[in-house]
């Protein structure tokens, strides 16, 4: 136990590591001095806050515990848009180093901002959560999430260099590129989304590169959902271990919540961001366990602190001691949001139950896609997946007989059957970030 404190290849201490480890007394005590600082910076600086609080005759001084968060309005997407694109900070521009968007479905990208402390702050828990992913100083981190506008890049970048890894800022794409800097430069740690990882093992593939051999040893993917198969197919063909990393822009960027070496579930960085769980359909508070939307609050952040936001994404807190020692509570992994659910024929589907079934049927490629589309009234969804070259190029017969195991696979996941289209390998477009699963073809 407390291994992992040690994070620093010559055996030395990276104290960045340190709050993941305190006693829940000192931890509770914490949050609740920064959540009684934050309440009041936003009441004091967010007009929608203040609204809001004075609406329910609350006052900052009303928070004594950390219970009566529960007594606080949620934040929702929709409040970012409608004050587009600064009304939510509570700084002055001049206080601000730096904004990043997130680009949204449509119309106009959510804008967030950070302090020079908040910048300081999202490098210590990056820090921490690559500490998470086993790295350390010594470690070479090719980094291909997006430079830019979205957080991945430049979360990522600083997170390596306040651990004292070095840092290859490759950003996305240009994968025979990435695929010559593994070989030349002997990165021990690549980050990316995990679906451009499988693209990325499947162009090394093609040019004949054994990523086992190189000396690569971890991958840290977010970003997106990606379900154990995704991540047993990944590890088995580059001879890694995969880390999944969580997070989004309204709240830090990545950084939030990252698994350990134990790979059960993923610790929240609670000493900055505090979790709870809602039922998504009425907002009352849930038991740690029960499954339902994460809410977060950031309780250090300057620029543009967030208070009770509704992630819409699903999962349950897991409060057992973890056996990396760690004392800060763990999330499940997200494998849906509440948005992304589709109904078909009456039945819930979510886009993850359909890859757990692809994945379990041999002769498929983790590749694929779904398509809804609307027939009188009644959503459809055609499945589209690629199979191997073996099998795409065989009699009818392969094919037919893949057909049969997957369409099986997927009716005893989802319980009906759908539509399903084989296709060739690389018929499917391939992302350099997150992958887009579902093309909604449904007019209206
Ligand atoms: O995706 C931040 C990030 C960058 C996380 C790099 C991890 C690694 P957004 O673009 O704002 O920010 O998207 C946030 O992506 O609400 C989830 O729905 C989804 N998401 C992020 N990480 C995971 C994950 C970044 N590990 C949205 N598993 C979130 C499942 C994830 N979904």
């Amino acid at each position: 136990m407390l291994k992992e404190l040690w994070n620093d290849a010559e055996g030395g201490f990276h104290p960045a590591s340190a709050p993941d480890f305190l006693p829940e007394s000192a931890l509770r005590e914490v949050q609740l001095r920064r959540l009684r600082a934050v309440v009041s910076r936003a009441y004091e600086n967010v007009e929608l806050f203040r609204s809001r609080l004075n609406d329910r005759r609350l006052t900052p001084a009303s928070i004594r515990s950390l219970e009566d968060i529960r007594e606080l309005p949620f934040t929702i997407k929709a409040d970012l848009r409608d004050t587009y694109p600064f009304g939510l900070f509570a700084s002055p521009m001049t206080d601000v180093v730096r904004l990043h968007a997130s680009s949204g479905t449509t119309g106009k990208p959510i804008v967030v901002a950070y302090t020079r402390e908040d910048v300081e702050v999202w490098s210590e828990v990056m820090a921490r959560t690559l500490a998470c992913c086993s790295l350390h100083r010594g470690d070479i981190v090719q980094n291909a999430y997006g430079y830019g506008l979205f957080t991945g890049g430049l979360g990522a970048h600083y997170g390596a260099e306040a651990l004292g890894a070095t840092v290859i800022p490759i950003s996305g794409g240009n994968t025979d590129r990435q695929i010559m800097l593994l070989r030349d430069f002997g990165a021990t740690a690549l980050c990316c989304t995990p679906s451009y990882f499988t693209h990325l093992v499947e162009r090394a593939g093609e040019l004949d590169v054994d990523l086992r051999e190189l000396p690569l040893r971890v991958g840290v993917f977010g970003a997106e959902p990606w379900s154990d198969g995704m991540r047993e197919h990944i590890e088995a063909q580059a001879g890694i271990k995969a880390f999944d990393i969580y997070g989004l822009s309204e709240i830090i960027g990545p950084g939030v919540a990252s698994e350990c070496s134990q790979h059960e579930g993923l610790h929240v960085f609670e000493d900055h961001f505090y979790p709870e769980i809602i039922d998504p359909e009425t907002g009352e508070a849930l038991p740690d366990g029960a499954e339902g939307e994460l809410v977060l609050t950031t309780l250090s952040k300057r620029a543009m602190p967030m208070i009770r936001y509704r992630t819409r994404d699903i999962t349950s807190i897991i409060t057992e001691p973890c056996g990396c020692g760690r004392t800060v509570r763990r999330i499940r992994r997200i494998g849906r949001r509440s948005d992304d659910m589709i109904i078909i024929r009456g039945v819930n589907v979510y886009p993850s139950q359909v890859e757990a079934a692809l994945l379990t049927v041999e002769g498929t490629l983790p590749h694929y896609q779904i398509i809804l589309t609307r027939d009188q009234g009644l959503d459809q969804m055609t499945v589209e997946v690629e199979v191997t070259a073996e099998v795409f190029s065989d009699k009818v017969r392969a094919l037919e007989e893949v057909r049969a195991r997957i369409a099986q696979a997927i009716e005893h996941i989802l319980g009906i059957r759908v539509a399903l289209r084989l296709v060739a390998p690389r018929s499917i477009e391939r992302s350099q970030g997150k992958a887009k699963r579902v093309i909604d073809r449904r007019a209206g």
